[in-house]
């Protein structure tokens, strides 16, 4: 609140200057054009806080810039060690055995999957493919807490979706465009959605659904109190400017939307270090007066944990909260990528081999003796099973009518899509020979 002034202005002169002369009202003249006279007041005590509507701090007496990098980081939060052991037992989400499996079956299902799809696009069947070796447990471990989600995603967590149940070919059917797609094929391929879980469509603009998502979450909060937004993006994507506006937004409009970033080393071949100097993308947050924190994404029950706590909050106390998910990721970026060119395999190596979240999980499991090597054979081979009969289901279907190519954007369709639907089907009826339309519907 301003500060109330307990005495009335009174002008006093400057020592060695005098004072104008009063006017007829009795008050003193020439006051605005003399600068040497101040008013004077009651003058807050040095120990007060100042008054700066901008800022809440107190004032610092010596000239002293802020070091970004006075403190050694901020701290991973971490719940269990590389070989599967809990380091803190007050931190064990104690999940029990049926969920823990179910964890693992899909983090090793979508690695599968990633695989049969890979050399689908090597293959020439497919035009594009991102896999997500390595950054599995981040997928998983945040999609585990009981979210009611409207998901708005830059890079991609299909781990999400598919711990939620979407099936196989419907994955599958989005790669290949096909009439099952629920997409239409109009998306590149990995760029699932779901309506009916509310996980919105992929998109490949970096950043430009996080000011979507909090414009989402801003609705929802308006309409329904016990729902919550969970964003993914990469630290990448954190550079973007509209980085920035949704995380302003979030925190000025006190909206329960959990930003997950996952910080994965890399975008694209640009490493972490020539992205940004501060500490990761953590360290951004209380900068936006955003609650914060920063995990170990590899470690499946620090994500759990992390997703659960911002998830509850967030609903609870009408506040947006920020989870950075360190990991690595271990495949090229895309098939359009040659990760060879920028880092070593060395590096690539260790994280393969030393601190994959998949083998972290299968440590905990067969510590507890609910894995066996046997299992994992057979799990390996009826998964491979699973995705191939997925894959084989796809392959036979058209692709849909190109007509499609411009419905579903207007719910009314405006004339210029009108005119260039129209150019295509005159096109398709002249040249239509020289395309493969045996491949589309009719
Ligand atoms: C606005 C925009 N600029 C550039 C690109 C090209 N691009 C695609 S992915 C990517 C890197 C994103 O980095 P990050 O967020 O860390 O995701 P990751 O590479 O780890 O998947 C870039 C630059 C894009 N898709 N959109
Ligand atoms: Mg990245």
């Amino acid at each position: 609140a301003p500060r109330r002034l307990t005495t009335p202005l009174v002008w006093r002169p400057l020592p060695g200057a005098e004072a104008p002369p009063l006017g007829k009202d009795g008050t003193q003249r020439g006051i605005s054009c003399c600068p040497r006279l101040l008013p004077r007041q009651e003058f807050p005590s040095p120990e007060e806080k100042p008054q700066f509507p901008g800022a809440s701090a107190d004032f610092a007496d010596r000239l002293e810039f802020i070091q970004p990098n006075v403190i050694s980081g901020i701290p991973i939060y971490w719940v269990m060690d590389w070989q599967g052991h809990i380091v803190s037992p007050d931190e064990d989400p104690q999940l029990p055995k049926e969920l823990v499996l179910k964890l693992y079956k899909t983090m090793t299902l979508l690695n599968t999957m990633d695989r049969i799809l890979y050399e689908s696009q090597r293959q020439g069947c497919i035009s594009f493919c991102m896999t997500n070796y390595g950054e599995e447990g981040m997928h998983v471990g945040s999609a585990l807490s009981p979210i009611l989600a409207v998901c708005a995603l830059t890079p991609l967590p299909p781990g999400v979706l598919m711990y939620w149940g979407y099936p196989l070919d419907l994955f599958m059917a989005q790669c290949y465009g096909n009439t099952s797609d629920p997409g239409k094929g109009r998306q590149m391929p990995v760029h699932y959605g779901c309506h009916d879980r509310h996980f919105v469509t992929i998109s490949s603009l970096l950043a430009t659904q996080i000011p979507q998502a909090v414009g989402a979450t801003y609705a929802i909060k308006r309409s329904d109190a016990n729902r919550v937004v969970i964003c993914y993006f990469g630290e990448g994507t954190a550079s973007e400017g509209d980085t920035h506006a949704g995380f302003n937004f979030a925190t000025t409009l006190e909206c329960p939307i959990v930003f997950f970033c996952r910080n994965n080393g890399y975008a694209i071949s640009t490493p972490t270090s020539e992205q940004y100097r501060g500490d990761g993308i953590a360290a951004r947050g209380p900068g936006y007066g955003l609650m914060s924190i920063r995990v170990d994404g590899n470690n499946i029950f620090a994500v759990y944990n992390a997703t659960k706590e911002a998830r509850h909050r967030a609903v609870a106390e009408n506040q947006p909260f920020l989870i950075e998910a360190m990991t690595y990721r271990i495949s090229h970026h895309s098939t359009s990528d040659d990760s060879s060119v920028y880092r070593s395999v060395d590096e690539v190596n260790y994280w393969d081999k030393q601190d994959h979240p998949i083998s972290r999980l299968r440590h905990y499991m067969l510590n507890w003796g609910w894995w066996d090597k046997e299992e994992e054979k057979g799990w390996r081979k009826s998964s491979r099973k699973m995705v191939m009969e997925a894959f084989e289901q796809v392959e036979r279907k058209l692709k849909p009518n190109p007509k499609l190519l411009f419905s579903d954007v207007y719910r009314e369709m405006p004339p210029h899509l009108q005119r260039q639907r129209a150019a295509l089907e005159q096109h398709l009826q002249h040249y239509g020979k020289h395309y493969p339309l045996e491949h589309f519907e009719q």
